[in-house]
């Protein structure tokens, strides 16, 4: 197919190789994504944890990331920003299968990714537990007097409603951190809807009580989110401190594979998101403004297709951590607690 000029698509700044890679990490993303859901229904993985309607977001929100210089705190839901910034297929497959060359030795909830090399913070389970932990990691890079990074810091809108969210706001507004604070709002938190969650529903607008610009953006275009969250890092690695950012999008799945999400909510509300659904919308458009052909994307599908195989494979055939290794990283040198 004849590629067509690319001159209609507001780029904000991005080429078309980084156009294509964000469209690449959001099928791969999508395909992770089912193949977890799957593992799990074959009985090969406990859990696993769906991010479909966070594709555009996510993979929007990694193009804005400086590899080697910035620090990702995430959440559970961050797939495609954890392989946005670096992290592989086979290291997700890893942590799914809880095999012992994963990060964290096979010990991590599935879906919890951390890596040293990718500037991925290690988080837990507990809500808002991980966001202390990211702006102490800004106010270290404040604090020798580093230029130039930031710590790009992730969770859901329902998440907002612990203390530790409210206080980490305020700490790194008062001492000017290098921080943005990124709300995924996919409108759910589990079954408690966002109308539930807050009083006031708009979480960018809680920013000017911190005193810190605030802004809330179309999560399903990964360009908008670029630019967006690019301007964001920009301004905390330039000293002007943090930022309060909040990206709409949808839960297309269940909250993970010990959900029923028919319980809460309907069919006809999922259908209704789906319309907008982040993936085929931006394969339309780069088709229709000639970033990529219908073969590109044909060619790609597979690739991404062949890549998953490849690492559920590899990952599956690695062994689980030895009984005998139960307590290594836990307790301080060969101490056993029995002893
Ligand atoms: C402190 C704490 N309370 C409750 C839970 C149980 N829990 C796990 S995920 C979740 C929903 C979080 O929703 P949100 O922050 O909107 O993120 P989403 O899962 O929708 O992406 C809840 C209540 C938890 N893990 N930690």
């Amino acid at each position: 197919m004849a590629v067509k000029t690319s001159a209609a698509l507001d780029k904000r700044g991005l080429n078309d190789e980084q156009l294509r890679q964000i469209f690449r990490n959001m099928l791969l993303q999508r395909q992770l994504d089912n193949r977890g859901f799957q593992l799990n229904r074959q009985g090969k993985v406990p859990f696993a944890l769906g991010s479909e309607g966070h594709e555009a977001l996510q993979a929007g929100a990694a193009m804005a990331f400086e590899r080697g210089k910035d620090i990702l705190a995430p959440y559970y839901r961050d797939l495609g920003l954890c392989l946005g910034v670096g992290l592989t297929p086979y290291e997700i497959m890893l942590s799914l299968f809880a095999r012992a060359a994963d990060h964290n030795g096979g010990r991590q909830f599935p879906n919890h990714y951390s890596s040293k090399a990718a500037g991925i913070l290690s988080f837990s389970s507990i809500l808002a537990a991980h966001i202390p932990h990211a702006v102490g990691a800004a106010y270290a890079i404040k604090y020798r007097q580093e230029t130039g990074r930031a710590v790009l810091c992730t969770c859901g809108e329902g998440t907002t409603s612990e203390g530790e969210w409210h206080e980490s706001l305020n700490f790194a507004a008062v001492h000017k951190l290098p921080i943005v604070f990124l709300v995924e709002n996919n409108l759910w938190a589990i079954s408690t809807p966002v109308e539930k969650q807050m009083a006031q529903p708009e979480v960018w607008r809680r920013a000017a009580g911190y005193g810190i610009p605030g802004k809330r953006f179309e999560g399903f275009d990964p360009i908008e989110t670029y630019a967006t969250v690019k301007e964001a890092l920009d301004r905390a690695r330039s000293g002007g401190g943090p930022t309060l950012l909040e990206g709409m999008c949808y839960r297309f799945l269940a909250h993970s594979t010990d959900d029923n999400d028919m319980t809460y909510r309907t069919k006809d509300e999922v259908a209704e998101h789906r319309k907008s659904d982040p993936v085929p919308r931006f394969e339309a458009r780069l088709v229709e403004a000639g970033v990529l052909s219908d073969a590109d994307v044909a060619a790609m599908r597979k690739d991404v297709l062949h890549e998953t195989n490849d690492a559920t494979d590899r990952a599956e055939a690695m062994p689980f951590a030895p009984a005998e290794e139960l307590y290594t990283h836990v307790y301080e040198g060969a101490w056993q607690p029995w002893q």
